[in-house]
């Protein structure tokens, strides 16, 4: 194991959400973003992570000067918080340009929208200082297996990849694969997909990806595998630890909340290989639950985050070489259980 170190933690305005769902409208007033960020500061979090509206509301009726003043506006107000801007993200799923796919839309002028937004969102992360882009490609899919080119879409990802590389020298791009929904059938479903696709690339140095715990769930994958996957690259760059309770839709849980061994497991995952050692930042990408009051709003960012840090002692305790013993002795009945107690505390 790596020397221990301290992990950094990070949330976006996003997960100080307002119980909305497809079935019923919003359960607690809308909060400005100053509140937001004075929450976030009152836990003690290191850095907010951004979606390119998040940073400039309504980005699309604004020109190029407006988008520099806000977030020059900003970024003196997250320094005078002492927060870092971890990354900034184009949504690029809900402008009705966007309603069949953004850079794989069939309709040229929909991608060109897509790609322009994705170069603008670049500059705000340039404006804002982080060197980070993440890509959730939440529409480059399909509903309907006919309705695209699977062949034409992987061509017309690396396209958009391609532009965005150009367009500033110094970017990374993280891709968070995620399997489906919005889609019945991502087309970067999951790690193995983004650092494959990162070859097909202008810069593979430049194309990495970002790990969320629930979306490697839906992809019947188990999230510390991913970790380690993507870390034998040295492609890690960020990290929505969350949770999720099986094949169903997106559900955003605290970390911990449906399997602590999976978390656990994660937390090792990470350790192992020296997660956040390089700056990367720990974010939880959690909502509250829907019946939650406004005065425990911010518990799930807070728990997880206890959750994680509780874990993390439970995987720097553990006994390493017991367990290599019991591995030796093809015991896995006695390190099943070793591991349980150890959860346990017994
Ligand atoms: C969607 C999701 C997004 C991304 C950022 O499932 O996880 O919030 O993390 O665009
Ligand atoms: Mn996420």
């Amino acid at each position: 194991m790596p020397k221990a170190h301290r992990y950094k933690f990070c949330f976006g305005p996003w997960n100080i959400s307002e119980g909305q769902d497809p079935y019923g409208p919003t359960t607690r007033p809308a909060q400005t973003f100053d509140w937001k960020l004075a929450q976030l500061k009152k836990l003690g979090f290191d850095a907010m992570m951004f979606h390119d509206d998040d940073a400039v509301p309504d980005i699309d009726g604004k020109s190029d000067a407006q988008l520099r003043k806000e977030t020059g506006e900003l970024k003196k107000k997250l320094a005078d918080a002492g927060v870092a801007a971890e990354m900034v993200a184009p949504r690029l799923w809900f402008s009705p340009m966007t309603m069949d796919g953004a850079y794989t839309s069939n309709d040229s002028k929909c991608r060109q929208y897509a790609i322009e937004r994705s170069l603008r969102c670049i500059d705000i992360a340039n404006y804002l200082g982080t060197d980070l882009i993440v890509l959730w490609l939440a529409r480059e899919g399909t509903y309907l297996r006919e309705a695209k080119s699977g062949r034409r879409s992987i061509e017309l990802l690396v396209e958009a990849l391609d532009k965005m590389l150009a367009h500033d020298k110094k970017i990374r791009l993280s891709i968070e694969p995620k399997p489906n929904e919005p889609m019945d059938h991502a087309y970067l479903p999951t790690i193995g997909h983004a650092l494959a696709i990162a070859q097909l690339t202008r810069d593979p140095k430049r194309v990495g990806c970002l790990i969320e715990s629930a979306h490697a769930i839906l992809a019947g994958l188990d999230p510390a595998d991913e970790i380690d996957f993507a870390m034998a690259f040295g492609k890690l760059w960020s990290l929505h630890l969350n949770d999720q309770n099986g094949l169903k839709f997106d559900q955003d849980k605290p970390f911990g909340s449906s399997n602590l061994r999976v978390a656990f497991n994660q937390v090792r995952a990470l350790e192992r290989n020296g997660y956040g050692t390089h700056g990367e930042y720990v974010c939880f990408d959690v909502h509250p639950f829907r019946p939650t009051k406004v005065e425990h709003w911010l518990a799930h960012l807070d728990n997880s985050r206890r959750t994680f840090l509780k874990l993390l002692k439970k995987a720097r305790s553990f006994d390493d070489n017991k367990a290599k013993q019991l591995i030796a002795d093809r015991n896995l009945a006695a390190l099943d259980q070793m591991v349980l107690e150890h959860l346990m505390g017994a």
